[in-house]
């Protein structure tokens, strides 16, 4: 049975900084919920079990947005896979197990849409979990996510938890992260034409081939879904958020190039990885539902690009 979200719900968003944190913290505020329970790094270690008990003990939320993950783009996830498997089973661990045991009425789980098999049937369907191999810059990093689900699985089987899991496709937007090491690929491209107009470059650097296709959600459309689904769906099986479109690196970043205003030259450096050639999530289920994404992609770069400016000197570089 699903549960409501009431204006004087305490609300736990673990995660509150990051992108998918900041902007469910953003729609709750907007939809007049004004119980939200946040702790920074520095007040609360999530993957310390220890500090996150005593957490829950002293704050019990009623419901839990587990938004809080180590993550990053490609090179990111292929250079650092200890980081990645660790820290993130030590979080989901972790916040799971306590809201359970504090009797949290609902806890909704993030996971990826890399946790489906690199070369799985197009669009991935929630069926499509553990039907293949994982795409390898990516694998330490959606093996955690699938023992997260797992994890809500099992809770729900053995203690009647009701914790969902959510499969969001890559997601961008405001309070992104810009840093070219670490990013995803489209803050990383925002900034490399941003910095190359400025510095009136004559060339930007693509990584890879540029002909994996790959599908983008707004951030604030995520959460739109976010508080939808805590609204309207309870059930062990896992569901999909994305937009069902997709586009190729080449044409995303044509598009991010234009709203810029970089008219230079593109250089693709195929020593760079990509990843794996198309992740298209078929979001059928969610669509039944009756949700579906807002935001195009042309205006949701246009949008973040203005974020980037605004921020420029704040954002994690
Ligand atoms: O966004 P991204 O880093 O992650 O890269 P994935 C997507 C594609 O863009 C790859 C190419 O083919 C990259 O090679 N790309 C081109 C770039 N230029 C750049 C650039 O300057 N920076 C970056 N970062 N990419 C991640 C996973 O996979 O997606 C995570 O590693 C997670 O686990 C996340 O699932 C959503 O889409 O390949």
């Amino acid at each position: 049975m699903a549960l409501s979200l009431a204006p004087s719900s305490s609300i736990y968003v673990a995660g509150h900084r990051g992108l998918v944190g900041s902007a469910i913290c953003r729609a709750l505020a907007q939809a007049g919920c004004t119980n939200l329970l946040t702790r920074t790094h520095v007040e609360l270690d999530l993957t310390d079990q220890a500090a996150v008990r005593r957490f829950f003990d002293e704050a019990r939320p009623d419901f839990v947005f587990l938004a809080a993950a180590k993550v990053g783009g490609i090179h990111a996830n292929n250079s650092s896979p200890a980081d990645f498997i660790r820290d993130n089973l030590l979080i989901q661990t972790n916040i799971i197990d306590a809201a359970w045991r504090n009797r949290v009425k609902k806890l909704l789980f993030l996971g990826s849409s890399c946790i489906y098999p690199k070369f799985s049937p197009q669009p991935m369907k929630e069926e499509h979990l553990l039907s293949g191999a994982l795409e390898p810059t990516n694998e330490w990093y959606a093996i955690a996510k699938i023992a997260g689900i797992k994890m809500c699985q099992a809770y729900r089987k053995q203690h009647g938890f009701d914790a969902i899991s959510l499969m969001p496709t890559n997601l961008y937007g405001s309070g992104d992260n810009f840093d070219l090491h670490s990013s995803h690929v489209l803050p990383a491209l925002i900034r490399k034409f941003h910095e190359a107009k400025i510095n009136k470059l004559p060339e930007v650097e693509i990584w890879g081939t540029g002909t994996p296709k790959r599908e983008f959600l707004h951030v604030d459309d995520l959460a739109s879904a976010c508080l939808f689904l805590m609204d309207h769906y309870s059930s062990t099986e896992i569901i999909n958020v994305g937009s069902g479109q997709e586009v190729t690196i080449a044409d995303l970043a044509t598009l991010v190039s234009e709203a810029v205003g970089f008219r230079g030259e593109l250089r693709y450096n195929t020593t760079m990885p990509d990843g794996t050639p198309r992740k298209l999530l078929d979001v059928s289920k969610l669509s039944a539902l009756g949700w579906k994404s807002q935001i195009v992609l042309r205006d949701g770069i246009a949008d973040t690009y203005s974020w980037f400016l605004e921020n420029a000197l704040v954002a994690r570089r």
